[in-house]
């Protein structure tokens, strides 16, 4: 068919963290159609379906075109003045009377970069609250722990280009098939053109990815800490360490002290394939297997892992033992040879954890807890040294706790929608109940906006100009298309609006997002994450950084290896670590927060599907892909459903010591998911599946542990 398109618009796919450039086609200021940008290197020009359909989303009936208030319980049309005043009163007054950690900000790896690092400027800089979380936290916080205790600093080291110098594959804990769409089909490319590339998929849920997979680990819930210790174990055990790099490039610590080699294999006997057989499912020679695949000589090895292993209350920790055995086998910093977290959201590496919009954290890969970094920045905002508080802020958990008990009277949600993805959302109703919460939308109503004092219109992703930073250290400027409808105003200009209404304008004087930018690059300046400049990112289709004097638009492809990474003179160096060396852990063995027991005898997790994007506020306007999936489900293994009398389309609730929800059942091919292991869709906002899943969180990265609860099953 023919496409009606007067210009194309460089952009970047609003979904997932590869990060898919796209070319936006307008006519008549009117989006009229979407495809791949070719000259992009994450994606090659591909899209899936999320991507495509993204037209259908834009112009739907849902958008907020007018600032909304609550009046006698109804939000009602208003003007921006009166909502702006009285959003304004509202956090004056808080401030005044309660001090300023009695507001909060709650962001989305969904903003821009330039929205991230307002957002924690006004609050962190000029209110003087670390107040201030985003969805990160439920989502990629666990990679960055791993990334920064291992290595001393957060992101990858590798590439997507590595993809096309693997041999083996190593995925734990990610459903890429349908998560990250595009880049299983740059894997199953790879598996084409060379047919002897080893895929191994090792997770509890056996679903799409496992198709392409050369071997199929399906463990218990929750036991992968013993699988990777055990896979350290053959390593070593079997002669396929690095030994040189590990004298050059490694330490080893138990987590509170420094211990040698000899002890870490001391503590590995524990995990021997044998001894973990019991715990993980796995049979011994399943194991051996793996590892030596794993660590075979002359073969580059990537790994790649999600939600499986960041959401759990032992997420940074799992992180950490991937990143042992790359260390141990030496495989890293290597075309191919790469550990390699990918990331759930477009912008939650270039819009929170690189602007530092996460209680903990400040631009730059900086952090509250240091002196210096306060200091250096608190200078970079021209703020008083002791405005930015060395109180870590509270965390995304623990924020929406604060609005139940009064310690946060005032809260702005900003790109997300947490009264739908908050696990045992129904223990925070309180909170969002309480709390003067202001909603900045695109869409309404949300599950949010429900609880909302003030909704004000979100000018939509084409609607505006930033940047996203995506999976793999990638920047990428997405420029404007289409004026946005009504009202609507891009979140930069009424974050800086607000910004001036609390009387700190003389802090932002920014008319354009490329002001924000030339500031926010003074922050990177002089770190290992120097970041391009806005005329080199319009041009180019990506720049990974570190981009050492934010000179040129050719950005470091690999990390911490000479001549890649203008920081490294030759070799390899892990120069962010203590002494330049990478820590290899000895992590005592931690399952899940809940383990089945006879009252609840079944565990439960959660997860994507390619067709919907999270709390489908945004997918579940397009036809197209609400007519491929139009409801979610729990996917039960077929022997669970025979021994438990339930059929395909029954509808069954979910009990959990939380919460229930009824929803209907569709049957899995044999192994779908693992024996005693539901697997649940958790995009519609009725009924709620987060009323069931468990807020226990893990105790370094605050991130929850969606992926497993144990619940119990009832023919309704
Ligand atoms: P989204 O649907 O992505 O979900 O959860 P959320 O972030 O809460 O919400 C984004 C919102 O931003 C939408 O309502 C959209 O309409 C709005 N929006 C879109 N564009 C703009 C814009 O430009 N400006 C503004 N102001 N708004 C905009 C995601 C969260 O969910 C995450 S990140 C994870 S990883 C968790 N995963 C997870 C799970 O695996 N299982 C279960 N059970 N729950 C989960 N919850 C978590
Ligand atoms: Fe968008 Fe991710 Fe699909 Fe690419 S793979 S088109 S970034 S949702």
């Amino acid at each position: 068919k023919q496409i009606d398109v007067d210009h194309w618009v460089k952009s970047v796919c609003r979904y997932c963290g590869t990060g898919c450039g796209v070319l936006i086609g307008v006519k008549d200021g009117k989006v009229t159609a979407v495809k791949g940008d070719p000259d992009n290197e994450g994606n090659k020009g591909l899209l899936c379906a999320k991507g495509y359909y993204l037209p259908q989303v834009i112009t739907h009936s849902e958008r907020v075109t007018k600032p909304l208030i609550r009046k006698n319980g109804k939000l009602e049309p208003s003007t921006w003045e009166e909502a702006m005043e009285l959003v304004t009163a509202k956090f004056k007054e808080s401030i005044a009377s309660n001090g300023p950690d009695s507001v909060a900000f709650y962001g989305s790896g969904q903003q821009l970069a330039e929205e991230g690092y307002v957002a924690n400027k006004l609050f962190k800089g000029a209110i003087g609250t670390n107040n201030i979380d985003g969805n990160p936290r439920l989502c990629m916080a666990s990679a960055v722990g791993g990334f920064t205790t291992t290595f001393g600093a957060d992101e990858p080291m590798g590439c997507l280009e590595d993809f096309e110098h693997a041999n083996v594959f190593f995925i734990i804990g990610s459903n890429i098939a349908e998560a990250h769409p595009v880049l299983f089909g740059r894997l199953t490319d790879k598996k084409k053109k060379d047919p002897d590339t080893k895929i191994i998929i090792a997770d509890p849920r056996r679903h799409r990815s496992h198709e392409i997979a050369d071997i199929s680990l399906q463990f218990v819930p929750g036991t992968d800490m013993a699988l990777l210790h055990a896979m350290a174990y053959v390593i070593i055990e079997e002669g396929m360490t690095d030994e040189e790099f590990i004298a050059k490039h490694t330490s080893f610590s138990n987590g509170k002290e420094a211990i040698n080699f000899e002890a870490y294999k001391e503590f590995l006997k524990e995990f021997t394939p044998e001894k973990v057989e019991k715990v993980t499912g796995l049979s011994a020679a399943q194991i051996q297997e793996v590892a030596r695949l794993f660590g075979a000589k002359g073969k580059n090895t990537m790994s790649m892992w999600t939600m499986g292993i960041n959401q759990r209350v032992a997420g940074v920790w799992a992180n950490n033992l991937i990143h042992n055995l790359h260390l141990l086998t030496g495989k890293i910093c290597k075309p191919g040879s790469t550990p390699f977290s990918l990331t759930g959201q477009p912008s939650a590496c270039g819009s929170v954890r690189e602007t530092g919009a996460l209680s903990h954290l400040l631009p730059g890969h900086r952090v509250i807890a240091n002196e210096k970094h306060r200091k250096e920045i608190a200078e970079l905002w021209g703020v008083p040294a002791d405005r930015i508080s060395p109180q870590v802020g509270l965390h995304t958990m623990e924020l929406f706790k604060a609005c139940g008990d009064g310690r946060v009277k005032c809260l702005y949600v900003m790109c997300t929608n947490p009264a739908h993805s908050l696990p045992n959302v129904n223990a925070y109703q309180e909170g969002f109940e309480k709390v003067f919460m202001v909603v900045a939308e695109a869409f309404h109503p949300t599950a949010t906006t429900k609880y909302a004092d003030v909704v004000l219109p979100a000018a939509f992703w084409c609607e505006k100009e930033g940047v996203y930073g995506n999976t793999d250290r990638r920047t990428q400027h997405l420029a404007k298309a289409i004026n946005p409808p009504g009202e609507a105003k891009p979140d930069l200009d009424i974050l800086l609006d607000l910004a001036q209404r609390l009387g700190y304008g003389e802090l932002f004087p920014f008319k354009t997002p490329e002001d924000v930018w030339n500031e926010y690059l003074k922050c990177t300046t002089g770190t290992h994450m120097e970041l391009a400049t806005y005329p080199a990112l319009r041009e180019a289709h990506g720049i990974q950084w570190p981009v050492k004097g934010h000179q040129g638009n050719k950005g470091a492809v690999r990390r911490y290896v000479a001549p890649e990474d203008p920081y490294v003179k030759e070799g390899i160096d892990f120069y962010s670590a203590k002494d330049h060396r990478a820590v290899i852990f000895a992590r005592p063995y931690l399952g899940p927060a809940e383990v089945v027991d006879e009252e609840y005898p079944y565990y439960l997790t959660t997860g994507r599907i390619l067709e919907h994007w999270h709390t489908l506020t945004m997918t579940g306007k397009c036809p197209t892909l609400m007519r491929a999936v139009p409801k979610q489900y729990v996917e039960l293994n077929p022997q669970d459903a025979t021994e438990l009398g339930i059929k395909e389309g029954d509808t069954v609730r979910l009990v959990s010591r939380r919460g229930k929800v009824e929803i209907p059942v569709r049957v899995g091919r044999p192994g779908e998911p693992r024996p005693g292991l539901f697997f649940a869709l958790w995009f519609e906002p009725d009924p709620l599946v987060n009323v069931v899943t468990i807020d226990a969180v893990d105790a370094a990265s605050k991130e929850p542990e969606f992926k497993i609860c144990a619940v119990k099953i009832e023919k309704v």
